[in-house]
């Protein structure tokens, strides 16, 4: 059976991920939503094969339309640019690979937020490969960089599918307030629609009246039925008509949000359980995603509340937004490898078509070119 709970026994009061989760509800708090007008269309399970399709499609009816990758390239400019050109200067002032060169590579790779503890070990790797394969030329260590970075993040085999199959699938969208969770459950909705499922959101996050409208409005784009309540009701009855609803109109899918203003454990353990144990209760059948939403402009921050959640729960995947506006997008190599668990979906923009599923390879031909 399908465990919802880590560990049921930790310390309640133990302050949820200190002041950077306060502050973040403060920044959220003063950030108005603002949704783009969307028109495109996304199927953003696309693998390279849809991919192939897709290009033919696009050639034909829209030519300025861009692929998934390049849209990745795009999203991850920032990224990129800060990590690859670094590499490229070091690579370049270097005549042999020596110890001061693994030096600097360590704090590009830092400051990128990919981690001390990650970076560590690729350094590590990086130095025996180097070793083994008597490298002494300094520009040949960017592509075994890549190879170890791509070494890393696969070597758990780690599954990047939702878990829907089979049918009916309830996936608990968490995370802390701002990170992106409604505009990701609008742009996974369409997804799974255009892919010909039925699909049914649940409106959890009662905490203000403006979110149950937000995600009403893109339950309206998705053309997905949205199940709400009123502002302040109990999330859990919330999702409880939401599985009724789901049965009774044979739903694949039923999306539900939550709220993200817990910023202590026992508060957010409070809520989840009630919610887990609804969901256990009514829809047992049901196969379960509990997908966290981390915003990656936060950049180690996002670990810490990739730490605490999976602490609390059993998250099964990771959805990283905003990919688009940082160049911190190196914190999912530390997200898969230290922590071990899957990025599943990745967040490019703010449009319908900017939630792509998360392919190791093109990540990391994308960070580093
Ligand atoms: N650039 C960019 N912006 C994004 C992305 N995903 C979400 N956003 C923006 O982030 C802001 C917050 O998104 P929401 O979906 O409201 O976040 P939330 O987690 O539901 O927030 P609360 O309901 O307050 O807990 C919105 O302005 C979104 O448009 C992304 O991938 N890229
Ligand atoms: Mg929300």
């Amino acid at each position: 059976m399908f465990k919802w709970f880590k560990k049921k026994d930790k310390k309640k009061d133990e302050i949820f991920d200190k002041e950077e989760l306060i502050e973040e509800k403060d920044e959220a708090e003063t950030q108005e939503v603002e949704d783009d007008e969307i028109d495109e269309n996304i199927n953003v399970e696309s693998t390279v094969n849809e991919l192939e399709e897709g290009k033919e499609e696009v050639e034909d009816k829209a030519p300025k339309k861009i692929s998934l990758f390049e849209k990745l390239m795009g999203g991850l400019t920032k990224t990129r640019k800060d990590i690859s050109s670094k590499i490229d200067n070091i690579l370049k002032s270097y005549k042999k690979v020596d110890e001061e060169l693994f030096d600097d590579l360590e704090e590009v790779l830092v400051t990128a937020d990919v981690g001390v503890n990650t970076t560590m070990t690729l350094i590590d790797n990086l130095r025996e490969r180097v070793k083994e394969e008597k490298v002494s030329e300094p520009k040949e260590v960017k592509e075994l960089l890549k190879d170890e970075i791509k070494k890393l993040m696969t070597e758990e085999n780690m599954d990047y599918k939702l878990n829907i199959e089979p049918s009916p699938a309830i996936i608990l969208v968490v995370g802390v307030n701002g990170v992106g969770k409604t505009t990701t459950i609008g742009k996974l909705a369409y997804r799974l629609k255009r892919e010909g499922k039925k699909v049914l959101i649940a409106a959890g996050d009662t905490f203000r009246a403006a979110a149950i409208e937000q995600l009403e409005e893109w339950g309206n784009r998705a053309g997905v039925d949205v199940i709400s309540h009123s502002e302040g009701a109990d999330p859990a009855a919330v999702i409880f008509d939401g599985i009724q609803a789901a049965k009774a109109r044979k739903v694949d899918v039923l999306i539900c949000d939550t709220a993200g203003r817990l910023h202590n454990k026992s508060n957010l353990m409070n809520e989840l359980n009630k919610i887990f144990r609804i969901t256990e209760r009514e829809f047992n059948e049901a196969t379960k995603e509990v997908l966290l939403v981390l915003d990656a402009t936060t950049g180690q921050n996002a670990m810490n509340q990739a730490k605490v959640f999976n602490e609390v729960a059993n998250i099964t995947g990771i959805a990283l937004t905003k990919l688009d506006g940082t160049a911190k997008g190196g914190v999912i190599i530390a997200l898969q490898s230290e922590l071990k668990i899957p990025v599943k979906l990745v967040g490019v923009g703010e449009g319908i078509e900017d939630l792509q599923p998360f392919i190791v390879e093109d990540f990391v031909k994308a960070i580093i070119d």
